[in-house]
């Protein structure tokens, strides 16, 4: 047997007291999705690909089911095993920690329960994020639209009012406007209604919905309407697309970009994950957040 001698001293980074120095921190308050295609791992995946230091707060463990299907079996975390990680979270890197606090980027992922809304509202109504990042997970894929009434209307009448930056998919935009969309202007009337019922900067996504050779995205934010488009890499979208492109707006603001510059990167490194996706035995490819690389 041979075995190889693990140079720790190799690795080790050079001790540092110089705070420039230390990477931006983000957090995302997220569901677990097994596979690891979306949700709090592709969270994780895309922060620490652009190189922000990323805390997870779970608030449910999704398990696809493929003897069903590959419907979502879902799990809620505790109620307060919720509030324990966020108040953990933020007694660390917020500015209860006496520390200057290094933590002022949220991402809000699937909360899927009112109550799990209620529990999430109140930790941030209590604590000062700069950017509240609302990836206003209505369904997933497998679930009929409808499907939960009360969590949709809980998150629009909860979180909405406390996010900064929003970024609904064709359905959700439907959801949050009380708009068809079908094409591109009425993408864009979503996009300004939602701005106008949040004052969030808004990212309304038409990936493989709308016809066309590309995936449209309109942002908007009060002031400026941007078209953002890429070439379509195939007609099916592709699992954690929706997260990691919230994710990497997180992680953009965290570091510092203006809400557009973060909606234009975010496009940019979905859009290379999707390039360079991964098959699995699931009916969907995962994004892969390695694929700007
Ligand atoms: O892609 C939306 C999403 C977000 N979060 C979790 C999920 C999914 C979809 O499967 O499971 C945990």
């Amino acid at each position: 047997m041979t075995s190889t001698a693990f140079d720790s001293a190799a690795l080790a980074a050079p001790a540092h007291d110089d705070a420039a120095a230390a990477p931006a921190v983000a957090l995302t308050i997220a569901g677990s999705e097994a596979t690891g295609g979306a949700g709090a791992q592709a969270d994780l995946k895309t922060f620490q690909e652009l190189g922000v230091f990323g805390i997870a707060n779970l608030t449910c463990i999704v398990s696809f089911d493929p003897q069903d299907n590959w419907n979502h079996r879902f799990v809620p975390v505790d109620q307060q095993v919720i509030a324990h990680q966020l108040e953990a979270t933020t007694a660390a890197y917020g500015a209860a920690s006496g520390a200057p606090s290094v933590l002022d980027t949220v991402k809000i992922g699937m909360l899927g329960s009112p109550a799990t809304i209620s529990t999430v509202a109140e930790a941030l109504a209590g604590s000062a994020f700069k950017n509240v990042v609302l990836d206003p997970v209505l369904i997933c894929k497998g679930q009929e639209p409808g499907h939960a009434l009360d969590t949709d209307q809980a998150l629009k009448a909860q979180i909405l009012p406390l996010a900064t930056f929003v970024t609904p998919n064709h359905f959700e935009a439907e959801s949050l406007s009380g708009l068809e969309i079908t094409d591109l202007e009425s993408l864009k009337a979503a996009a300004i209604r939602i701005h106008e019922l949040s004052g969030a900067a808004v990212l309304a996504k038409g990936g493989v919905r709308l016809a066309g050779p590309d995936a449209v995205d309109v942002y908007y934010d009060g002031d400026t309407l941007e078209v953002l488009s890429a070439p379509k890499v195939g007609d099916v979208a592709v699992s954690g697309a929706g997260c990691s492109l919230a994710a990497a707006v997180t992680a953009e603001l965290a570091k510092g970009a203006t809400p557009l510059e973060a909606a234009r990167t975010a496009k940019a490194f979905v859009t290379a994950g999707i390039r360079n996706r991964v098959a699995s035995g699931a009916p969907f490819d995962a994004l892969w957040q390695g694929g700007p690389r």
